[in-house]
């Protein structure tokens, strides 16, 4: 029977929390081991590169190699054909003989075509076909196979062992197309002193090549597309003229950073440039230097273009829109020149970070094909986004996010400290609001960003498939792809946490006084991630060996490390306080603040010590010891002081709980959500220092004025105090959006109280200085309204919505003299009301 193997029935590939459809099954059917690899010799090396992979892969998994042929009379029996469908004449002939069809993917950008079709020709029983609609297209259908077959993204990057098996079955109705919704999808290497430079130095000789060559596939196997190149003394084209060539083999876009115009990165004007970095004194020689950047850069980028000043510093005050909008255009006719083509034609952004962001918000505009790269705060909050209302723009809007950074109130480059929650409610702003082209992440060392990384990637690849509430599944297969299912669970809840303690206060900024002593908060704090270190340590003892070292780098060492440096500062709270009232424990808590002192080193060590020492140097940043936003060069351990024993008096130094809590709520323990056709109120779970959070969707709703029915959440109290009192609002530190005068604004009211209206962010200021500083340090925003009810009893708290993308977190209603702690009074109500 000649059998119509258009079935018309391909399958988009459906994806529950970022995973893709399994196509593997226990039965016997299409046994890849049986099967011979096939790639056409035209196709472009990036196909060839992953068709080596996915043999590399097989072996790894089964420890079978299939061979790889070039011409498909060569098969036997079955065939992992790999291919483009411009390239592939195997591919060709199937669309046209009718057996396959391609249209579900032709012209799409980066999309795959995973089917199996039995007798695709006298001689072959099964093709599994990979198709690419364009060679990065058939690279990533070959990474979901690697994926799927047991090989992680982070086997090499992180140690995560294969999952061995005897046989490989593909489920023989397999056909699956996926493609990524955004376009560019990239990391950025940044920051890279010590820890990774040293590394790299050790292990490859630097940021050449074969370094390149490992980092580009990490990227193509999370599905990436897109690098800056590390630049901290490093410049990717001048360093090692084989870099480029690594770029081309793996298929990877490459921009320089977004102060770096023209492909050159800025530490080549130091070596090369002549003069100074001024457009206004030093036109020709800056445009030289920029063309022959463009000249070298022959493979596929995206050219940052702009200017700032030299280095990472903005452009003198007195810099004139003309002269920028001047350069850009002296620019664009470089790229035009040396390409011999229309400046359209080449990909460009123009990032608009730090000043940049005022010159376009004081009217500086650039060509339409040109990306405008929004940026973050440098701490993770979006500065800007489109309106939904801006006329389209050819080259669209891009985000510019970090998960490391240098720079004030206080360098952020050790651990990481990004909880999903929170990188998820921002990048899903800018995908509702039509940022789409470019995201790309300040990663600082790669490592120990993979969690955050993988998840970012994910994101972008499908972001209408995670949504907030499938975090928590998203991370447990991420968990259970690392180290099998029977922890999973277990050690999703523990990256769930140390990133959400983690978030709390970047560890660089971490001291004594963070949290309150008085309170019990401090202790309480230490006792969690005490908690947290003793799951970690019980699932690593009951862990196999094999999976041990890519469990300490993935999840026991950012938890051991923070419980150590938050129990550190804890000591050295209550060695002062003991100190003070002259207690004997005084010289007790400074032996043991000495003692995890040096236990922080040790933890280093065991990291570095780790596969026969295979990441040395990776956690070599220093991060005790601060004074100001700058790193210091040695770790420093904190003041800690003696008392001679004569001199103490007896009693009891512990700290003291208060009672002084005012009422506490987390913003999900409402006790009504008061929606309306179009608004619904959303639980983020896990977001926030503390509990959840809640959040108006969609949060492209239109600005709301409250009262009546409009959208309000309703919290009802119960209190003995009657008279004034203030509510603290708590906010995660979105900032000014859409650059209102009035900022993102909320309301509130008690009762029947008129509600007021209140600004969360207007003052909002990205400078190095003023509110913005205790905004992100303190990874919070909290706004105080007064209120007055005239009787003790039940009364009932009403937050409305005024504009989209306010995220509260929290209540607390001080009836006078509630006691200062840094996360506020713990929830009077242990549990959610809504439960
Ligand atoms: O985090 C940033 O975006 C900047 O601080 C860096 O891009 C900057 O270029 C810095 O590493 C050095 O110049």
């Amino acid at each position: 029977m000649k059998r119509n193997l258009i079935t018309g029935f391909v399958i988009l590939c459906f994806s529950i929390a970022g995973r893709s459809q399994s196509i593997l099954t226990d039965k016997s059917s299409f046994a890849v081991t049986d099967a011979v690899i096939y790639v056409d010799n035209s196709e472009p090396e990036l196909v060839k590169t992953s068709a080596t992979a996915l043999q590399e892969d097989i072996e790894r998994v089964t420890g079978e190699k299939i061979p790889i042929v070039t011409a498909i009379d060569q098969v036997r029996k079955n065939v992992i054909a790999i291919g483009t469908i411009q390239q592939s004449s195997f591919l060709k002939r199937l669309v046209s003989q009718k057996k396959i069809s391609t249209d579900a993917i032709q012209g799409k950008w980066e999309a795959s075509l995973t089917q199996i079709i039995h007798k695709p020709t006298q001689g072959i029983a099964d093709a599994l076909i990979v198709a690419g609609s364009d060679r990065r297209g058939a690279a990533y259908g070959v990474f979901e196979l690697s994926k799927q077959f047991g090989v992680s993204p982070w086997y090499w990057w992180a140690d995560v062992p294969v999952q061995q098996r005897k046989e490989i079955y593909i489920k023989s109705d397999v056909s699956l197309t996926d493609a990524p919704k955004v376009k560019y999808r990239g990391l950025f290497i940044n920051d890279e002193a010590p820890a990774l430079s040293g590394w790299t130095k050790e292990k490859f000789g630097g940021f050449n090549h074969k370094f390149y060559e490992k980092f580009f596939e990490l990227i193509l196997r999370l599905k990436g597309n897109y690098i800056w190149p590390a630049m901290w003394g490093n410049a990717f084209y001048a360093d090692d003229s084989l870099n480029i060539k690594a770029a081309d083999k793996y298929g990877v876009v490459i921009g320089t950073s977004h102060h770096e115009p023209l492909m050159r990165a800025h530490d080549e004007w130091r070596r090369v440039g002549g003069g100074q970095w001024n457009y206004e004194t030093n036109q020709e020689k800056l445009k030289q230097f920029w063309r022959d950047g463009i000249k070298r850069a022959t493979n596929e980028k995206i050219v940052s273009i702009g200017m700032r000043g030299d280095g990472d510093a903005p452009m003198s005050r007195e810099t004139a829109t003309a002269l920028l909008e001047r350069i850009v255009a002296d620019q664009r006719k470089i790229i035009r020149d040396v390409t011999g083509k229309p400046a359209a034609e080449t990909p460009q952004l123009w990032a608009l970070y730090k000043e940049v962001q005022d010159y376009y918000d004081k009217g500086m505009r650039v060509p339409d094909d040109v990306t405008l790269l929004l940026s973050d705060d440098n701490w993770g909050n979006l500065r800007k986004l489109p309106r939904l209302d801006e006329k389209p723009r050819k080259g669209g809007y891009g985000i510019y996010y970090h998960f490391d950074y240098v720079g004030g109130p206080r360098n952020y480059k050790w651990l990481n400290t990004n909880p999903l929650p929170r990188i998820w409610e921002q990048m899903h702003l800018a995908w509702e609001y039509k940022v789409r082209d470019i995201w790309i992440v300040n990663v600082g060392d790669i490592k120990p960003m993979e969690f955050p990384i993988s998840f970012f990637l994910d994101y972008a690849w499908n972001p209408e498939e995670i949504d907030a509430d499938a975090l928590a599944t998203y991370t447990e297969n991420w968990a259970a792809d690392q180290f099998g299912k029977q922890h999973a669970r277990d050690i999703a809840f523990l990256l769930a946490k140390y990133g959400k303690y983690n978030s709390r206060r970047k560890p660089e900024l971490l001291d004594a006084n963070t949290y309150s002593l008085p309170t019990g908060e401090w202790k309480a704090v230490v006792d969690a991630y005490r908690a947290l270190l003793k799951k970690a340590e019980e699932i690593n003892d009951g862990l196999p060996t094999a999976y041990k070292d890519a469990y300490f780098q993935l999840v026991l060492h950012p938890i051991k490390a923070c419980a150590n440096l938050n129990a550190m500062y804890y000591y050295v709270a209550l060695n002062k306080q003991a100190y003070s009232n002259k207690r004997k424990e005084t010289n007790l808590y400074a032996d043991k603040v000495k003692e995890l002192y040096t236990n922080d080193s040790l933890i280093t060590r065991q990291y570095h010590q780790l596969n026969n020492g295979k990441w040395n140097h990776l956690m070599s940043q220093t991060h005790i010891g601060y004074t100001y936003w700058q790193q210091p060069n040695q770790q420093k351990m904190p003041a800690v002081q003696y008392i001679s024993s004569d001199s103490t008096v007896a009693g009891n130094a512990g700290p003291v709980q208060t009672t002084r809590q005012g009422i506490s709520i987390e913003a999900d323990q409402y006790s009504k959500a008061v929606n309306t056709t179009n608004i619904n109120w959303k639980v983020l779970p896990d977001h926030g220092r503390t509990g959840s959070a809640m959040t108006p969707f969609p949060v492209t709703a239109s600005e709301q004025k409250p009262g009546g029915n409009s959208p309000h959440l309703q919290y009802d109290v119960v209190t003995d105090n009657q008279g004034e009192f203030t509510i603290n609002a708590y906010f995660s530190p979105t900032l000014n959006l859409f650059r209102d005068e009035n900022g993102l604004q909320y309301a509130i009211s008690v009762d029947d109280e008129q509600p007021q209206i209140i600004s969360l962010n207007k003052e909002d200021k990205t400078s190095d200085k003023g509110i913005w500083n205790k905004w992100v340090a303190e990874n919070i925003i909290i706004k105080s309204s007064t209120h007055k009810i005239i009787q003790s009893g039940k009364h009932t708290v009403k937050f409305w919505m005024v504009s989209p993308g306010v995220v509260l977190q929290k209540l607390v209603l001080d009836f006078g003299g509630l006691e200062h702690s840094y996360l506020g009074p713990e929830a009077t109500l242990k549990k959610n009301a809504k439960q």
